[in-house]
Formats: C-alpha cells, sequence, structure tokens
C-alpha cells in the first residue's frame, strides 16, 4: 500500500486558506479512519506509525533528573504498549474499567497510558506529587479498579488502599525485592517480560471512553472531563498544524501527563504525527533545559508561561552559552503569556512564543496564534479552523458587542471535546447556555477576530498554569483540628500569576501564630499537593458571607488584587 507523504509545509499555507471549506474529515482522511470504524489511540500512535515505515525511528528520547537516558523507535512503543495491555488483561482488567497511572514521566508512564487505552480501558493519569487525599477523591470517584505507580508512591496508595473497595490492584513498576508487597500489590518489571509483537487491539469505537482526566471547578470536588478516542482527530491536527509539527522535528512538551497538555500533546498529538519527542523527567533548571534542547536538537518546544518567566529571570545571557539554533517553533499554554514574555523570546531564542489557549475539557487547543499568523503580543490568537468560538454575556447567551468582555463560549461538536464529567452529566450540562458550551473564561475579541485573556469567570485559582479548585483545599483545610472557617482565593504572584491564599478562623482555644500558619501549610502540601498549599495564612475572626451563609470568595480576591470590591449590600456580617 503507497503510504501518503505527510510532508507538507504548513507555513506555506495561511490561516485563511485552512478557514476555507474546512472540515474534520480532513483529519479522518489524514489518519486513514472511516465513520463506523473501530478508532484506538494506543494503536493510532504506535502501530500504525510502524505500518508507515517508520517503526525504526525514535518515538522517545527520555532523560532523568540523574541523567540516565533511553531511546525508544516506534517499533519499540508499539511491542512494549502490547506487552503491557496483556499483562493488564491477565490481570483480570476488563474494557471500561478505569486504570489510573501514578508516576513520574518514567517511560512506563507513557507506555502504560498506550497500553490501557489498547486493551479498551480507560486511562486516568493522575499528577505523581498528589498526597493522599487529592489521589483518593479521584480513585474514589472514578470506581478506579488498578492503580500504576512507583515504589516511591506506594507509601501514598497504601494509606489509602482500604478506603477504596473497588480498587482491586495496586501494580509496582521498579518493585524493589527487599521490600514485601502487601495485599492487592503486584510487582510489573515490564521490560524483563517478554515481548508481546501480536496483539488484538480492542476495537473501540469513535465515541468510546478513553481518557479521564480530573480538573478544579470553584464548587464541589474535581470532576472527571471524559475523554473518547474520536479525540485523536483534534489533537493530531491541531500538532501539525498549531505546534506547527513536520516529520523530522524532535518535539520536546514541559507538560505532566497528569494535566491534560501532557496527554493531548505529550502523548496522543506528537506520535498520531509520527513525530520523535524527548522527555525530561526532572525539575526546572533553566541550565539542564537549555543543555537538553542543545543536546537533542528539539525543533518544536511547548512550554508554559510559569516556565518563561522562570527563563526570563535567569537573563539572555545564560541563553547564549547554548546552541539553541535548532529551535524554529515555540508555543505556550496554560496561563495569560504576558507581551513581555513574547518579546524576551524573540530576543532571546529569535522566535517568538505563539500563545494557545484551551481547557481539560476541550481536549485540544481551540484558539491559538497560527505559525505564520501575524502575532500580537498579549493576544491568544484566533479560533483553529472548525472551532466556532464567541464572546458572550453568561447571563444571556448573547454574543456580546466587539471590545467588550464577556465570557468565551464555544459550541459543541468538534471531536476532542469532552463528552461530560464522569458521574456528573448534571455538571457539564450545566456549563452549556443557549447551545454554546462555556469556557469559564472571560476575554474580549478585537476588530481583527483576536482574542484577548482577561481573567478567570469563577474562583478556580491557576497556579503556575495549574488549576485549583477551592472546594478541594478548603474541604482538607477543614479536616485540621484548628480550622472553624475558609476560604481558598488567589493572590497575586509575579512568577506563578496566583498563588493559593488561606483565610481562615479557628477554633476556640487556638492561636493563629506563625507556627500555626507552617503546621496547616505541610497539612495541606501532604494530604492535596505543593501546588494546592496555601503560600500565605491570614487568621480572621470572620468571613465574608452572603445573608445565606455561602462564603463570598471574591470579595477576599478583590482585596489580593487590589481591585474593588463591588456590591456588598447582601453581605450578611460587613
Ligand atoms: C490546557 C490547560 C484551562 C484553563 C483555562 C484558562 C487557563 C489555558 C490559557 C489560559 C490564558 C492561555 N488557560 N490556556 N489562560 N491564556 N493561553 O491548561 O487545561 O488545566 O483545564 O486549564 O487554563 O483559565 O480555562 P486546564
Amino acid at each position: 500500500m503507497p503510504i501518503r507523504s505527510h510532508r507538507e509545509d504548513t507555513m506555506t499555507v495561511t490561516y485563511e486558506e485552512r478557514l476555507r471549506n474546512f472540515d474534520w474529515r480532513l483529519a479522518a482522511d489524514e489518519l486513514g479512519w472511516h465513520q463506523g470504524e473501530p478508532l484506538n489511540i494506543g494503536w493510532h500512535c504506535t502501530d500504525r506509525i510502524c505500518a508507515r515505515g517508520l517503526g525504526g525511528k525514535p518515538a522517545l528520547l527520555w532523560e532523568d533528573f540523574r541523567g540516565e537516558e533511553r531511546t525508544y523507535t516506534f517499533d519499540d512503543l508499539r511491542q512494549l504498549t502490547n506487552t503491557f495491555a496483556l499483562w493488564l488483561e491477565d490481570l483480570g482488567v476488563g474494557p471500561g474499567e478505569r486504570v489510573c497511572l501514578f508516576m513520574d514521566r518514567v517511560p512506563e508512564l507513557y507506555i502504560g497510558f498506550l497500553g490501557v487505552l489498547k486493551m479498551g480501558a480507560i486511562v486516568q493519569p493522575l499528577f505523581s506529587a498528589f498526597g493522599e487525599d487529592s489521589l483518593w477523591t479521584r480513585l474514589d470517584n472514578a470506581g478506579t479498579c488498578t492503580i500504576v505507580t512507583q515504589q516511591k508512591h506506594v507509601r501514598k496508595v497504601r494509606k489509602i488502599v482500604d478506603r477504596l473497595p473497588g480498587l482491586r490492584h495496586v501494580v509496582v513498576v521498579d518493585a524493589d525485592p527487599s521490600k514485601p508487597l502487601k495485599e492487592r500489590e503486584t510487582a510489573l518489571d515490564l521490560h524483563g517480560l517478554p515481548r508481546v509483537d501480536a496483539y488484538t487491539v480492542h476495537p473501540t469505537g469513535a465515541e468510546t471512553p478513553s481518557v479521564l482526566h480530573y480538573t478544579s471547578g470553584t464548587t464541589g470536588q474535581p470532576k472527571g472531563a471524559q475523554h473518547v478516542h474520536m479525540s485523536i482527530l483534534g489533537q493530531y491536527l491541531t500538532a501539525k498544524w498549531v505546534l506547527d509539527l513536520k516529520e523530522d522535528d524532535v518535539y520536546w512538551c514541559n507538560a505532566d501527563p497528569g494535566w491534560v497538555t501532557g496527554t493531548s500533546y505529550g502523548i496522543i498529538g506528537p506520535w498520531a504525527n509520527g513525530v520523535t519527542q524527548a522527555v525530561l523527567d526532572a525539575g526546572f533548571n533553566a541550565e539542564h533545559w537549555y543543555r537538553f534542547i542543545q543536546k537533542h536538537r528539539i525543533t518544536v518546544w511547548y512550554s508554559a508561561p510559569t516556565a518563561i518567566r522562570l527563563l526570563m529571570k535567569e537573563g539572555a545571557d545564560l541563553v547564549r552559552r547554548f546552541d539553541l539554533s535548532s529551535l524554529r517553533h515555540l508555543c505556550s499554554v496554560g496561563e495569560p503569556l504576558n507581551a513581555e514574555a513574547v518579546v524576551w523570546s524573540e530576543q532571546a531564542f529569535g522566535r517568538p512564543f505563539h500563545d494557545t489557549f484551551w481547557q481539560t475539557e476541550t481536549g485540544c487547543i481551540v484558539i491559538t496564534n497560527f505559525p505564520g499568523m501575524k502575532v500580537k503580543p498579549g493576544s491568544m490568537g484566533r479560533p483553529f479552523p472548525g472551532i466556532e468560538a464567541a464572546v458572550i454575556d453568561p447571563k444571556t447567551g448573547q454574543e456580546v458587542e466587539q471590545g467588550k468582555v464577556g465570557v468565551i463560549a464555544l459550541r459543541p461538536g468538534w471531536p476532542s471535546q469532552i463528552r461530560t464529567y464522569w458521574n456528573n452529566d448534571a455538571g457539564f450540562r450545566a456549563k452549556h447556555i443557549g447551545g454554546w458550551y462555556v469556557c469559564g473564561d472571560q476575554a474580549s475579541i478585537d476588530k481583527d477576530g483576536y482574542y484577548w485573556f482577561v481573567g478567570r469567570d469563577d474562583d478556580v485559582i491557576n497556579t503556575g498554569g495549574h488549576l485549583v479548585g477551592p472546594f478541594e483545599i478548603e474541604s482538607a483545610l477543614l479536616e485540621h483540628p484548628a480550622v472553624a472557617e475558609s476560604a481558598a482565593v488567589a493572590s497575586p504572584c509575579a512568577l506563578n500569576m496566583e498563588v493559593v491564599k488561606a483565610f481562615v478562623t479557628l477554633k476556640p482555644g487556638f492561636v493563629g501564630d506563625q507556627d500555626m500558619e507552617l503546621e496547616i501549610m505541610n497539612f495541606i502540601r501532604k494530604k492535596l499537593s505543593p501546588l494546592a498549599m496555601p503560600q500565605r495564612i491570614e487568621f480572621i475572626e470572620q468571613l465574608p458571607k452572603t445573608r445565606s451563609g455561602k462564603i463570598i470568595r471574591r470579595v477576599l480576591r478583590a482585596q489580593e488584587f487590589g481591585q474593588p470590591v463591588g456590591d456588598l449590600s447582601t453581605l450578611m456580617n460587613d
């Protein structure tokens, strides 16, 4: 069968040309998929790439904080994902069950992700820095049957396993033989198993659930955003057109697969395109990052504003000590990309960062600075072809006038959009108004159709590009014996844009001093995660509330940002 070349210079195709007669069928055609046929992300990212004759090409260039390195070709990935899938089947995991991956960015995470999808189960990646409460909430909600983890994280799982009757297996991918495993625990030495060359991938359909990512809102515990296999159509095409991926690229995505960027564009998008990607399982260090780019000759880099701000702090002189001439396209996501960061990157790297806006719920990039399109520093760009976007008044559902601020709304129907929230369809429906899906972000549109981000339209805190819900923090705070009531709000931060600040009232007999502040901070860090830990705690006598007793976070938030507090006439205790 002749293999159609995917080589094509997207820079020569303008945004306007892409818009003309756009149809998502284009992505289906390029992926060789027809409506009604089985569709499986795991197969498309491995077997199909090998069938295109790219089996010997590196898929994953992996390196960790100790400098250990490994390379996996697409054929390695194909076989190892088969091996993983069959092993899970033999363990008794069935299609549609939830398998959580709770690991650092080790190769087993990437292989496991595609392996779970190949055997038809739903993959639930969770950030390995999560503490026991964050972990329990998400495993309990999803009814997870198996968690795959590392020896270093198994301790956290052990603390909650008794409260998870549906969790049948705890799989440890690097089990230390000197440390005995407990009940329900199983060791998996993936690299020691005989490789499975032929495996019958489960015939998942376009609408079969694939990935479950937990995301935070203002109310209630985090919600499970339920993606389906058809998402690959959107992830494939946006990776190709927005990240501008071409077959000889070496691509680096900074995001952890615990968050949607790390799966949509750290696994599915690039590999569906047959592109080599590099992974660095290490924390931030500017020199290390630049050395990594230089060493692997990274060409396309997908990063985030907080990381860019950290790099800016280190200065452009540091950049000049490395040969970063391989870089040809830079993109950013997760938070507003300041105009200064775009200007700085032009100076430091000779290229601007291109902003991309999207969410866990959208599954793929929806508003963006298309390659070749004029970048207006500070703007998020324009809607991706096939995405009908608007800025509406959240009360009426009507589009606002040009230049006026409203909320970003998207017309449902693109392939990567989540289908619902796990066990919470009402929560998902509540995000729709007048036939629009409402993102929860405020923006305006200028005369050229560019979107300008204003802020969140709810109480969600965006810290370094990670969304944290106030409810989860406040619930955990209440578990501390000294805390009577609390409100968690965003507080400005030059580096992370926002950090969590908690306002706390204490029970009688407790003193709100520095020791108490540190104790509570630590308590939250362990239970939830370092991201959710309040960076500041203010002990107050009374929280602002409505007459019906609801805490009004916006008053506290406005104070933090030095903004007008607004109408306080509904307050009970002002
Ligand atoms: C992909 C991802 C989504 C929220 C989103 C918005 C913020 C994302 C942004 C941005 C300004 C951008 N956000 N991209 N804000 N400019 N380019 O981050 O998913 O974790 O669900 O967060 O992040 O508030 O609604 P998720």
